[in-house]
């Protein structure tokens, strides 16, 4: 049975890529870092079929520890400050988590047994102030916050660690990805969130900031099946995961708004606190390389997307469950 490791697994992408993994019959070991109060709402529905341990992307030998314990195959780090506007009260500790943690996983699995497989998460962020539309593998990378410098890092020291010391080190550059396990402060989830209170009564405004920038947005339960496809390449490489579309925030307000049959202008407040001191205007992936080295594509449509998450929100409201 192989074994992976996933740090990030109380995450979004991190559920979804456990529940894959234990479907293709993977032994599942899921990193945690220690809280006040237990998180693990998204992996509530398997946890007893993941084998839970306690580590930090800031502690080194955490991750020492845990590779020369449970000796995985497979390493998907997923764990970040994944948050962009956090980034910017927090740089150091975006750069300590999101940046130096990757070096310290790939320095871990170097000591401990090179021939373990990382699949580092890298992002579109990194390409921020765009010099090439669509984004591809090739684009140079011009980050707009100290996230996507941060991520910048993590991509170039994981391809580093492949030339120097031959790891099977990839990286997936990943556009925004979604789905109803999205973080509430996300602002797909923030507005099929606010969509579903207001339909119910429940809240009569939605307080937002730029509405123009535009995301290449996908479903997240397909993008983790990329990441477990990169690491079943016999080389390690890097790949942009993407649906090719592109979408303004208005567009999303329009098509959540739609599936509760409400005009979106009689809610929506632009709001100055949620604007960015410097904005990505623009992500559009060319995931044509994943499709042709993979065979990978994505499922789910824009509108599936956006109905998907709004109804989410509707049954969870109604079942009376506290949204998380
Ligand atoms: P997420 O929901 O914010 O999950 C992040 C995970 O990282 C959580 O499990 C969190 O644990 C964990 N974490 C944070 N700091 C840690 C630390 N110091 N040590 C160990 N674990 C730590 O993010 P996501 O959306 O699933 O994204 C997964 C990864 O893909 C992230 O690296 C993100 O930057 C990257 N990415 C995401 C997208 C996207 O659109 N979703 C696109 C491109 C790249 P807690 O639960 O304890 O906070
Ligand atoms: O949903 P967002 O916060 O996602 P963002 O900044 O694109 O980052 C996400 O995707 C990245 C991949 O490109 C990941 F690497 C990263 O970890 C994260 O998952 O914001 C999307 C857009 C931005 O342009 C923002 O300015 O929505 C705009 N926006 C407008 N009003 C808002 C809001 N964003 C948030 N979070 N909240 C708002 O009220």
């Amino acid at each position: 049975m192989p074994k992976a490791l996933i740090t990030g697994i109380t995450g979004q992408d991190g559920s979804y890529l456990a529940e894959l993994l234990l479907k293709q019959g993977y032994d599942v070991v899921g990193m945690v870092r220690r809280t006040s109060t237990v998180n693990f709402h998204r992996i509530a529905h398997i946890q007893n079929k993941v084998q839970i341990v306690l580590g930090d992307l800031l502690d080194q030998f955490s991750l020492v520890h845990i590779l020369e314990e449970y000796q995985p195959d497979e390493v998907y780090n997923l764990a970040a400050q994944s948050f962009v506007p956090a980034s910017w009260n927090q740089p150091v500790f975006t750069g300590e988590v999101t940046a130096l943690g990757v070096t310290r996983m790939l320095d871990a699995i170097r000591i401990v047994n090179p021939n373990i497989r990382l699949y580092q998460a890298s992002s579109s962020e990194m390409f921020g102030k765009v010099v090439e539309v669509p984004q591809r593998e090739t684009t140079p990378f011009y980050p707009r916050s100290p996230y996507g410098a941060a991520k910048v890092y993590g991509h170039w020291i994981t391809i580093n660690y492949r030339e120097s010391y031959g790891l099977h080190a990839t990286s997936g550059i990943l556009f925004n990805h979604e789905s109803p396990r999205r973080g509430l402060e996300f602002v797909t989830r923030k507005i099929s969130y606010h969509a579903a209170l207001i339909k119910l009564g429940r809240a009569d405004e939605l307080r937002l900031g730029n509405l123009d920038a535009r995301r290449d947005w996908g479903f997240a339960g397909d993008y983790v099946k990329a990441m477990w496809l990169m690491l079943q390449q016999d080389e390690p490489d890097d790949y942009v995961v993407a649906t090719g579309e592109t979408h303004s925030v208005v567009e999303f307000l329009e098509a959540a708004f739609g599936c509760v049959n409400l005009d979106w202008h009689d809610y929506v407040v632009q709001d100055p606190k949620f604007m960015r001191p410097a904005e990505v205007d623009l992500l559009v992936g060319d995931p044509s390389k994943a499709g042709k080295k993979l065979g990978w594509e994505p499922t789910v449509s824009f509108p599936a997307l956006v109905e998907m998450m709004v109804q989410a929100d509707i049954d969870l409201l109604e079942k009376g469950e506290k949204a998380l």
